[in-house]
C-alpha cells in the first residue's frame, strides 16, 4: 500500500500528460508486474471503468477495449497492491468526444461550456478535436467496438450503417433550425433511433446545428459566376468522403472529391481541389477564406449533428445519471444552435473584408435540380415509405 500510494503519487505529480507518463514508465528501472499494475492503473485512470481510448506504455495512442471484466480485474489487482484500498480515483467516469471539428468550433464550444459542467459531478469529459482520437468518419464505429464514449455525428455517417438516414442528409429538405429539432423530436425519428440504438449500440442524444451549407470557391466570381448546377460542371468541389455526400456533390451539378475536413485547407491553399462546401461559420473557423476567392448562398443543405452516446455506457448509468446526460446534451445542442445561428447571421461581412465574394445564385435551379436527381434514385430507395412527406409536413 505504502509503495503504491508512493510510487503513484510521486509519478502523478512529476507527469502531467499519459505521454509523460509512459516516457516516465519506460526510463525507469521498473519489474514488468510492476508496470503491468501502473498500466491497469493508467487505463482505470483514463478509461475508468468505461470504454475509451488509452494510451499504451510509452504514450502512444492505443485503441483498449476496456471491458467491465476487465476493468473489475484491473480493480482487483490495484486491490492487492494497494492492501485492499478502494482506489481514489475510481469514483468518476470518463466520455470520451471524438470530433473533426476544431475546438473553437461552436458544437465543441457547446459541450465543453454546457455539457461538461453538467455532467461533472459523475463523469470526466474528455474531447479530442481535429479528428485527433479518430479520424472523421470512424468515430460511430469507435463507439460500437466499446472505445470511444461520444461523437459530433453526421447524418451521412449514420447513412453508411443505415441508408435510409440519407433522407437527412439530402439537398433542400430540412429547411432551418427550428425544422431540425422538431424532425428530431418527432416519432419519425423513433424508428431510426432505435436501429440505430439496437444494431449499433449508438444511442442519439440530441440534435446539433451546423448550418446552411454554401458553394466556396477558389475561382473569383469574374473566372466562375455560379448561377446554376451547369456553372459546376467540372468543378472539383471537396466533399466529406461518405456516398451521401458524394451524392449530393453530384447533384449540385459538380465533380466531387471525397476528402477529409482537416485536409481541406492545404487542399485549398494548393488547388487540389477548386473549393469545398460549408456553412459561414466552419468557413470562418477554418479559415477558409484565406484560400478561396467566392461563395455562392446555395444553401443546398441546412446541415445537422447528432450528439451520439455509446449505448453501452449509458446502460452503465443510473436513472439520474441518464437524466442529467440528457438534459446536458439537449443545453449543449440548445445553446449551440443560438450562437451558430447568430454566427451565420453575422460573419458575411466580416467575409467579404477578407476578399471573399458573396452572392446568391438561382435558387430555384438549385433546388429543381437537386430534387429532381433524388426523385427514382437508389439513395431515394431506402427511404422507408412516408418519411419525406412527413418531414415535409413538420416544415414551415
Ligand atoms: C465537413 O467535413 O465538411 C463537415 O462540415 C461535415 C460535418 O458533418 C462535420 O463533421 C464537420 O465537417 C466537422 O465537424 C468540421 O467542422
Amino acid at each position: 500500500r505504502v509503495l503504491f500510494r508512493s510510487v503513484g503519487s510521486k509519478y502523478l505529480s512529476e507527469t502531467r500528460t499519459t505521454h509523460q507518463f509512459g516516457k516516465f514508465l519506460r526510463d525507469e528501472k521498473i519489474s514488468d508486474s510492476f508496470k503491468n499494475i501502473l498500466q491497469k492503473w493508467l487505463n482505470h485512470r483514463y478509461l475508468n471503468l468505461a470504454p475509451a481510448i488509452g494510451v499504451d506504455f510509452y504514450g502512444r495512442k492505443l485503441m483498449i477495449k476496456m471491458t467491465r471484466r476487465a476493468a473489475i480485474v484491473s480493480a482487483a489487482a490495484l486491490s492487492l497492491v494497494a492492501g485492499a484500498a478502494t482506489p481514489a480515483f475510481a469514483d468518476k467516469l470518463t466520455f470520451t468526444l471524438a470530433t473533426s471539428g476544431s475546438e473553437t468550433d461552436q458544437r465543441s464550444v457547446a459541450m465543453a461550456e454546457v455539457f461538461a459542467p453538467m455532467v461533472a459531478d459523475f463523469a470526466d469529459y474528455q474531447p479530442g478535436y481535429n479528428g485527433t482520437l479518430f479520424a472523421q468518419g470512424t468515430e460511430l464505429e469507435a463507439i460500437s467496438r466499446g472505445n470511444l464514449t461520444m461523437s459530433i455525428a453526421s447524418a451521412q455517417e449514420m447513412a453508411q450503417f443505415f441508408p435510409e438516414f440519407s433522407i437527412f442528409a439530402t439537398g433542400y429538405v430540412h429547411q432551418d433550425a427550428a425544422h431540425q429539432v422538431r424532425v428530431f423530436n418527432d416519432p419519425l425519428m423513433d424508428a431510426f433511433k432505435a436501429k440505430a440504438e439496437e444494431e449499433l449500440g449508438v444511442k442519439l442524444l440530441s440534435v446539433m446545428y451546423l448550418g446552411r451549407r454554401h458553394v466556396n470557391l477558389r475561382q473569383t466570381r469574374d473566372e466562375l459566376n455560379v448561377q446554376t448546377p451547369a456553372d459546376l460542371a467540372g468543378v472539383n468541389l471537396r466533399m466529406p468522403g461518405t456516398d451521401s455526400w458524394q451524392f449530393l456533390g453530384k447533384a449540385l451539378g459538380a465533380a466531387p472529391t471525397p476528402m477529409a475536413f482537416t485536409e481541406v485547407y492545404t487542399a485549398l491553399s494548393t488547388g487540389a481541389v477548386d473549393g469545398q462546401d460549408n456553412p459561414l461559420p466552419t468557413v470562418v473557423d477554418a479559415k477558409f477564406y484565406e484560400v478561396t476567392k467566392q461563395i455562392a448562398l446555395t444553401s443546398h443543405l441546412v446541415d445537422l449533428n447528432y450528439i451520439a452516446f455509446s449505448k453501452e455506457v449509458w446502460d452503465g448509468l443510473s436513472a439520474d445519471q441518464q437524466l442529467t446526460v440528457q438534459r446536458a446534451a439537449d443545453a449543449a445542442a440548445a445553446y449551440g444552435r443560438l450562437k451558430q445561428l447568430d454566427k451565420e447571421n453575422n460573419l458575411a461581412d466580416f467575409i467579404r473584408s477578407q476578399g471573399v465574394e458573396i452572392y446568391t445564385p438561382d435558387l430555384e435551379a438549385f433546388r429543381t435540380h437537386v430534387q429532381a436527381q433524388y426523385v427514382g434514385s437508389e439513395v431515394a430507395a431506402t427511404w422507408p415509405e412516408g418519411v419525406l412527406e412527413q418531414i415535409n409536413a413538420l416544415g414551415n
